[in-house]
């Protein structure tokens, strides 16, 4: 029955305790479930403290004493009240949240409940600070109440029977078995609070890295979490906790693919909960006026958005303390676009090409923005709602918008105008609705609205507002309100702000600053940024500005200075030998801290090193080095892409192979890592394997890559599969034709598709319908071909061939004439005997063709001629082209032969 308390409490969701469940569960159990879900951690920490002493008799031994110490003195207690010592650890997560990210200031600090005397205290912060970095990088330091969060994550890892990541024996990368049988509910339970709590620790550090991710993302993609949890639910209970349960198991994992960088995998997630919450969306075209002062409606793009009434029957019970209503229109921070004519707006070209539509209408809902192009296409229930009053979303809807925002961002490069406004568009859809606002959701959409912003030279300025307000405001100290107003006594109560915390992307305190000091960077404010990560003591954030700017010997100071105060700090002299190019510094690094980029730096060195060290490529070490970076981090594209190039580069097969497998596997849209592994398998004669690899790299991400093309032209040759050398053929055409001209056509190929084409039947019969082959071939020979070919007799002959084939014999003569036409008038007639016997033989060609083809039945039917005077047209050709070359070729063999063929007629 706890189960039940355990759910809600995931959750975070009082409605989901039943009225009537009080008399069946651990009274304490109970009690402690609803003190999380009313926000009062500290209550529950301090009573549950009360019968552990956790520093007892502690004594200070470095981090790993203080790990083991923690470790046994919590042991029995876990093993004791299961229960109740996962209820604890979700209490310290969420306290360390609410100080850390989302506030206010909890009353007293970790410390204090922890009675540690003053001595004990930044001791104790140090050894948690150590024992929550990650393989050479220090998590961040000014964070608050950073025992809150080791403490929570030795519980769970207890409580999970999981060998732990926090003393740093990191042999093996543990692998999550969760079933949804074999695993009780609380152990699932506690798998889900862990991983939840390993993105937290993950946002306490510079880059992402280590095994964290990986176990993170493991027990996020087990399905059988959710299932092992319900099965110990009463069955009335059951199915409507899996539907919300389910919802917030894929939006965690998509938050967790977007929080450890792997956020190509997050689409079929999106799709999943999209089905789950029954959101209906699709971004379409409007005209709309952006601002009060501006007259004319412009085109612009907007998110028709719509929740299903059970999605919004699982919102929550109304808040507490309602924020106050305020004007969105509060001028120009945030002025909001009045919306006209909807879904008749032609879309810009470069969306629906970014889209990739095949079919040029429907909507395809498989898409991270489904688009209408035109009215038709957007659903009804969408098409009927007032576009300047759309109806409030449900919370997980709105979440899912995020969501679907922050994987389009991570996902494209960056300052991509079309972009941006699809971004607004999803910004908008949030911001702009009826009812109350959540403050979460909607402090997270004002953010991400003034980050798009600061990209958009128009707006960057009010970007910057709107950002640097915000920080304030989450410090508390408020200048100009974009958020409710927190009237003195009504504040905004912690349980609001911690709701949907762990299903939206962490947004720490001090990232907030940081996003405004890369933004400075970017901008080339060096001092407003340097000024934010000194406040920050981000020493290496601080540095790697100045070297950005060129001052490197400011860079290498104070880098030298925080490595004589923390000798250990892998990350600080890896950065410092990316300045020096020292090698020595990221061997040095790589020792004591095992930080991979110190690997990776090593790795580029030896693939690359510059002409003063005097060494040569050495392509055994770099793979060496690539081989042990990704040993202990296996999440990182770009590590593998570089390994995979070396390998092809220098003939390993089979390491790149394995590489560009991982590539695509980790972002499958990746046409470059597609084709690199095709070029592996060829060389491996694995030419089936190569082909599928073609196949996938030319429909995705760069369909206009001409070499994949080619690549694919002759693999598809080898393989005799026509319909894909015909494919490709046309889309070389396509990519090429306006930059080389008659270069674009590989005539062989041609050839050979002439040849297939020609000894097919053609069906005379007219039941009979052309085979794909032969239409699309029939296409390109016949209409895109003469298009880009004028003046190639050989290929005009192929034309030629085919519409005779087609029973066109007057369309073939034109083919003819066409031919000659082109060769006749080529200036160098008159100097080059080259041209001239070429034309000479387009001219007999003419001849034999008007011989052969000039009696057939023509092109109205019966008793019509292909070409009824042929006699007389052959026989001005021939003299027309006499007539020109009448100075200077009249003795050559040429001539002769249009004497002869005159003769002949
Ligand atoms: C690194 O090399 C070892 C030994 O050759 C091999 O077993 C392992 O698979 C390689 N690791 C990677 C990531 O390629
Ligand atoms: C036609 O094009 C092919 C291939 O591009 C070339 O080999 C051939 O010489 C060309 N013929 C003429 C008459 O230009
Ligand atoms: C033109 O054709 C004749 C034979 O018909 C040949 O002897 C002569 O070399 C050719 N000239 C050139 C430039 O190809
Ligand atoms: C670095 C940082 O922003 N730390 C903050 C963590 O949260 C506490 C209280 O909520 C703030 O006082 C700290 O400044
Ligand atoms: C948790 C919370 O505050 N939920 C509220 C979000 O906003 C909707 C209205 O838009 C309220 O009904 C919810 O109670
Ligand atoms: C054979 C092949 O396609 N190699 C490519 C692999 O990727 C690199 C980097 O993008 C290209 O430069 C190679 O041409």
């Amino acid at each position: 029955m706890e189960t039940v308390l355990q759910a809600a409490v995931i959750l975070g969701s009082q409605q989901a305790i039943p009225a009537d469940i009080c008399g069946e569960v651990d009274a304490v159990c109970l009690s402690h479930a609803k003190l999380l879900l009313g926000g009062e951690y500290e209550v529950l920490i301090q009573e549950t403290l009360g019968s552990i002493d956790l520093l007892k008799d502690f004594d200070v031994h470095g981090p790993v004493g203080l790990y083991t110490h923690i470790n046994a003195q919590i042991a029995a207690y876990c093993g004791n009240h299961p229960n109740s010592a996962l209820f604890f650890a979700v209490a310290l997560l969420q306290s360390f949240i609410q100080s850390n990210f989302t506030g206010p200031a909890p009353a007293c600090s970790a410390y204090e409940l922890l009675h540690c005397t003053e001595e004990q205290r930044p001791i104790i912060h140090e050894q948690c600070i150590a024992l929550l970095s990650v393989l050479g990088q220090p998590a961040y330091e000014l964070c608050d109440d950073a025992i809150f969060l080791v403490l929570s994550l030795v519980i769970l890892e207890i409580i999970s029977g999981q060998s732990s990541l926090l003393d740093k024996q990191l042999d093996d990368i543990p692998v999550m078995e969760i079933s949804e049988t074999e695993t009780s509910a609380l152990v699932a339970c506690a798998h889900w609070w862990r991983a939840r709590a390993l993105l937290v620790q993950l946002s306490l550090l510079p880059e992402v890295s280590g095994p964290h991710p990986i176990v993170a993302s493991s027990i996020f993609n087990s399905i059988g979490l959710v299932l092992a949890i319900t099965k110990e639910l009463p069955d009335h209970l059951k199915s409507d906790m899996e539907n919300q349960l389910g919802i917030s198991f894929y939006l965690e994992n998509i938050k967790c693919s977007l929080a450890t960088n792997t956020e190509h995998l997050c689409l079929p997630s999106l799709i999943k909960v999209q089905k789950l919450t029954g959101l209906q969306f699709v971004l379409t075209g409007a005209k709309a006026k952006r601002t009060k002062y501006q007259q004319e409606a412009r085109s612009g793009l907007i998110i028709l958005a719509n929740s299903s009434p059970m999605a919004l029957g699982l919102s929550e019970d109304s808040p507490s303390a309602e924020p106050e209503s305020f004007a969105l229109e509060s001028d120009h921070l945030l002025d909001r676009p009045v919306f006209q004519s909807i879904g008749d707006e032609p879309l810009d070209q470069q969306i629906v090409k970014r889209q990739k539509f095949d079919p040029p209408s429907g909507l395809d809902d498989e898409k991270l923005l489904p688009v209408a192009l035109r009215q038709e296409d957007i659903p009804l229930e969408l098409r009927q709602l007032d576009p300047n009053q759309q109806p409030a979303l449900a919370d997980c809807d709105n979440i899912q918008l995020l969501l679907r925002l922050q994987v389009i961002r991570q996902t494209t490069p960056a300052k991509n105008p079309i972009v941006e406004q699809e971004l607004h568009a999803i910004v908008g859809r949030v911001l702009y609705q009826a009812g109350l606002k959540n403050w979460t959701i909607f402090s997270r959409a004002l953010w991400e609205r003034s980050v798009i912003e600061t990209t958009g030279a128009k707006t960057i300025e009010r970007g910057l507002l709107q950002m640097q307000s915000l920080v304030e405001e989450m410090g508390l100290k408020i200048t100009t309100r974009l958020l409710p107003k927190e009237n003195g006594e009504i504040q905004v109560k912690n349980t609001e702000r911690m709701r949907y915390i762990h299903q939206l992307p962490f947004v720490p305190r001090w990232a907030l600053d940081m996003k405004l000091a890369e933004i400075y960077m970017s901008l080339g404010i060096l001092k407003s940024a340097v000024e934010i990560y000194e406040r920050l003591s981000m020493v290496c954030e601080a540095a790697l500005c100045h070297a950005a700017v060129g001052d490197e010997k400011t860079a290498e100071e104070i880098l030298l200075k925080r490595i004589q105060k923390y000798p250990n700090d892998a990350r600080a002299l890896s950065i410092l030998g990316d300045i020096r190019q020292d090698p020595d510094l990221w061997e040095k690094s790589w020792k004591i801290g095992k930080y991979v980029n110190a690997k990776n730096s090593l790795a580029k060195y030896s693939y690359n090193p510059p002409a003063s060290s005097g060494q040569d490529k050495d392509y055994v070490s770099c793979l060496r080095h690539l081989n042990e970076s990704l040993s202990l981090y296996p999440l990182s594209f770009e590590t593998w892409y570089f390994y995979g190039c070396v390998g092809l580069e220098c003939g390993k097969m089979d390491l790149a192979a394995e590489a560009f497998t991982r590539c695509v596997s980790l972002d499958s849209t990746h046409s470059l890592s597609w084709s690199n592994l095709s070029a592996a398998f060829m060389e491996q004669g694995k030419l089936k394997e190569a082909h599928s690899c073609l196949s996938k790299a030319t429909s995705s991400d760069s369909p206009s890559n001409w070499r994949i093309w080619d690549n694919y032209l002759l693999v598809s040759l080898k393989l005799n599969k026509w319909d894909d050398v015909l494919l490709s053929c046309r889309r070389l055409v396509e990519l090429r034709k306006d930059k080389v001209g008659d270069f674009s056509i590989d005539l062989p190929v041609v050839e050979k598709l002439v040849e297939l084409l020609v000894s097919s039947d053609f069906p005379l019969d007219s039941s009979k319908r052309l085979t794909h082959f032969q239409s699309s071939c029939m296409e390109f020979i016949c209409e895109t071909l003469p298009g880009v070919v004028t003046s190639n007799s050989t290929c005009w002959k192929l034309v030629a061939k085919v519409e005779l084939w087609r029973r066109r014999p007057w369309a073939s003569l034109d083919c003819f004439e066409k031919e000659y036409r082109a060769m006749s008038h080529n200036p160098d007639l008159e100097f080059s005997e080259k041209v001239w016997n070429d034309t000479v033989d387009a001219c007999d060609d003419l001849v034999s063709a008007y011989e052969s083809l000039g009696e057939m039945e023509g092109k109205h039917g019966p008793g019509s001629l292909v070409c009824k005077d042929w006699k007389y047209k052959a026989r001005s050709a021939i003299k027309a082209l006499m007539s020109r070359g009448k100075s200077n070729w009249e003795d050559s063999e040429g001539w002769d032969r249009l004497v002869e063929l005159r003769s002949n007629l």
